[in-house]
């Protein structure tokens, strides 16, 4: 529990080099990735009602982010699954949206489950989908929102797949913390996640569907 501890404390005060160290020193001591996870989240909940109150300010919870992103990079090798997946999936936050933590670990989780993952980032046009689509010829195509005002990018980036004719070749799986599973059936989005877990699971039983 201390090594835990020690990453919440570290984090929260988004210090990127002792983040690093205090999660390769819980690794080193034994727990696991779901424990070091959940242990980042819990602060990233914690910020979030400060940021909202006003007691934190966007550079500090910019820096949080930055912490967080680097940790995940030191927890990436904890997540290559055995049961490898095979396909290619193109990932971004939506235009307007700066929000990178979640699409983060939905990347690593699914580079862990064995696709080829090509990420776009954030701020991510409709249009930059559409090109990623027809360079990359994907599997799925992943569309992180966290915002309510940026939600609708995804409607538009849906609408804009559609129109170009490639809407059959791909399939489509959403999140984000307003996103829910009505949004998902009305915007006609295949599959809705609420977390980075979950996104992989329905991936893994969509390839799996197909090969039967
Ligand atoms: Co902003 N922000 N933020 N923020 N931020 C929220 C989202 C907010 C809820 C804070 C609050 O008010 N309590 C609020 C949104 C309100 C709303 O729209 N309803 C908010 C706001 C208002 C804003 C600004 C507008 C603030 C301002 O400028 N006044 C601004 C917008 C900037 C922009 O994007 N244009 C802004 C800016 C920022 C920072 C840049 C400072 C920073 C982002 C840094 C970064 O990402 N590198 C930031 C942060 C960190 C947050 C909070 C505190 C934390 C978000 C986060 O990373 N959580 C957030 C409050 C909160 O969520 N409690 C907040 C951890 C992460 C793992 O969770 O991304 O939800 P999340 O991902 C989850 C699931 O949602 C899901 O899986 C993950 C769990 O496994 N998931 C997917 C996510 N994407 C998925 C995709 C999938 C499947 C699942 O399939 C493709």
């Amino acid at each position: 529990m201390e090594k835990l501890f020690a990453i919440s404390e570290s984090l929260r005060k988004g210090n990127s080099i002792e983040t690093r160290h205090n999660v390769i020193a819980a690794i080193n001591a034994g727990y696991t990735y779901k424990e070091i996870l959940e242990s980042m989240l819990e602060v990233m909940k914690v910020v979030g009602d400060q940021f909202k109150k006003n007691e934190l300010f966007i550079p500090e919870v910019l820096i949080v982010g930055r912490a967080f992103n680097i940790a995940l990079d030191v927890l990436a090798p904890l997540l290559k699954d055995e049961d490898h997946c095979v396909g290619t999936l193109v990932i971004g936050t939506v235009r307007g949206d700066l929000h990178n933590i979640g699409k983060n670990l939905v990347k690593i989780f699914m580079v862990g489950a064995g696709l080829n993952v090509i990420d776009l980032g954030v701020d991510v046009s409709p249009r930059a989908f559409v090109e990623a689509i027809k360079i990359h010829q994907p599997d799925f195509v992943a569309m992180s929102a966290l915002l309510t005002t940026t939600m609708v990018q995804i409607n538009q980036t849906i609408k804009e797949i559609n129109e170009e004719g490639l809407r059959d070749q791909v399939k489509i799986i959403i999140g984000g913390a307003p996103i829910t599973s009505d949004f998902a059936n009305n915007v006609g989005a295949d599959f809705y996640a609420p977390d980075a877990a979950s996104a992989v699971d329905m991936v893994r039983n969509h390839i799996r569907e197909k090969k039967q």
